[in-house]
């Protein structure tokens, strides 16, 4: 199949997730065009089946902001009409779903008739699309989506609650390629560098934003590295990050605290961590969490949203109630206190990944397409 994939190429989950399912279908043998701004971070290389076409918004006075929907649906149509494209999957309702719909009226007026997919991800739908300025247009785009999925059943719920969605939504949860985290000889050798051998390593990812509650994840530490030898690892940039920094000063662990910035050597990071902490807002998955069980890391999450679908209580992690800091920390306490019981959730929380292995949801991703190739055929 010809698939264009349209996604943020930021940090971030949904443009991870719509990076990884491209490249994932270029190895099964799709031809795969990627359409947006700049090139996906995640997007290292491109070979005869992995197509990146950038979107650009040229510069004029008059516009006080730029019209990057026109462009992308342009881009859209030229895209599909050159490439011979048969489906545009768009990631994250807005502007995706909304540029998509105009690109498919534009072919349509020419006699090409294309599916498009959109998938949620989550704020398109929680925070952001919710809201009163865009709510009419996101309703009107995921009505006039051929196909809808979300990436957890406590999406397609809110999706439902917050909208008025006439589309059947298909729930394919996000996933995870568990073949690359294979044993990595070096890996002793970084974690030597990060903390001492009778540390603990804590890690967060995320891109700062309020809705992961930053402070919460400085309090629950604060109170893990009284009791043992620990670090933190805080990997990722925005908004809440300088907070951060400052609240660390504050309380006196700056020096126990690593700040990294926007990294692309998550694996490694995660590679050599013992413990992962998600206490955020809301999370209609959560895919930190699940890339962090995939390497064999418990977690401490929030149970807000789609997270205990992804981190079972007790099993891979804990989950308390969003702000609940100390029982989080106690939670993470209970998990680190020795090296046995460490070692058990590390092996649940592997087991759990199992179950979101590429090679199981990838197949649902393709039957759609060609549920949706075959409604215009
Ligand atoms: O919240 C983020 O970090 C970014 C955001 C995005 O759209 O890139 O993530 C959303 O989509 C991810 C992939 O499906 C989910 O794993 C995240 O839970 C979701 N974020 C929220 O719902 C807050």
């Amino acid at each position: 199949m010809k698939i264009a994939i349209v996604c943020y190429p930021t940090f971030g989950g949904s443009g991870v997730v719509a990076t990884e399912l491209g490249l994932e279908l270029a190895r099964r043998g799709h031809e795969i065009h990627f359409i947006t701004y700049s090139q996906p971070v995640r997007l290292a290389l491109l070979n005869a089946n992995v197509h990146y076409h950038e979107v650009n918004v040229p510069e004029y006075p008059l516009f006080h902001y730029q019209p990057y929907e026109l462009a992308l649906s342009s881009k859209l149509v030229d895209m599909v009409k050159l490439y011979k494209i048969e489906l545009l999957h768009v990631h994250y309702a807005i502007p995706h779903a909304y540029a998509g719909y105009m690109a498919k009226q534009m072919l349509k007026d020419e006699g090409i008739n294309i599916p498009m997919v959109t998938t949620l991800h989550g704020t398109d739908i929680t925070l952001v699309g919710n809201h009163p300025f865009y709510k009419p247009a996101v309703t009107f785009s995921i009505n006039k989506s051929d196909f809808v999925t979300s990436v957890s059943q406590s999406l397609k719920d809110d999706t439902h609650k917050l909208f008025n969605i006439k589309n059947e939504i298909e729930v394919i949860p996000n996933f995870i390629e568990l073949d690359k985290n294979v044993n990595d000889p070096t890996i002793a050798c970084h974690r030597s560098v990060m903390a001492k051998e009778n540390e603990r390593i804590i890690t967060h990812i995320s891109n700062f934003r309020k809705v992961k509650r930053i402070p919460d994840i400085i309090k629950i530490f604060y109170t893990i590295q009284k009791e043992i030898p620990a670090k933190l690892m805080m990997v990722g940039d925005g908004p809440e990050k300088e907070k951060a920094e400052y609240l660390c000063q504050e309380l006196g662990i700056q020096d126990k605290v690593i700040f990294f910035g926007n990294s692309n050597e998550i694996d490694k990071i995660l590679s050599y961590t013992d413990l992962f902490l998600l206490p955020s807002e809301t999370e209609s998955f959560g895919l930190a969490a699940l890339e962090a069980m995939a390497w064999s890391v418990p977690v401490i999450s929030s149970n807000s949203g789609g997270l205990p679908e992804v981190n079972f209580d007790g099993i891979s992690g804990y989950l308390s109630d969003v702000g609940n800091t100390d029982e989080m920390a106690q939670n993470a306490l209970k998990i680190l206190k020795d090296d046995a019981t460490l070692q058990k959730f590390k092996e649940n929380a592997l087991s759990v990944a199992k179950q979101f292995d590429i090679k199981n949801i990838l197949p649902l991703y393709e039957e759609l397409y060609k549920k949706a190739i075959k409604k215009y055929a």
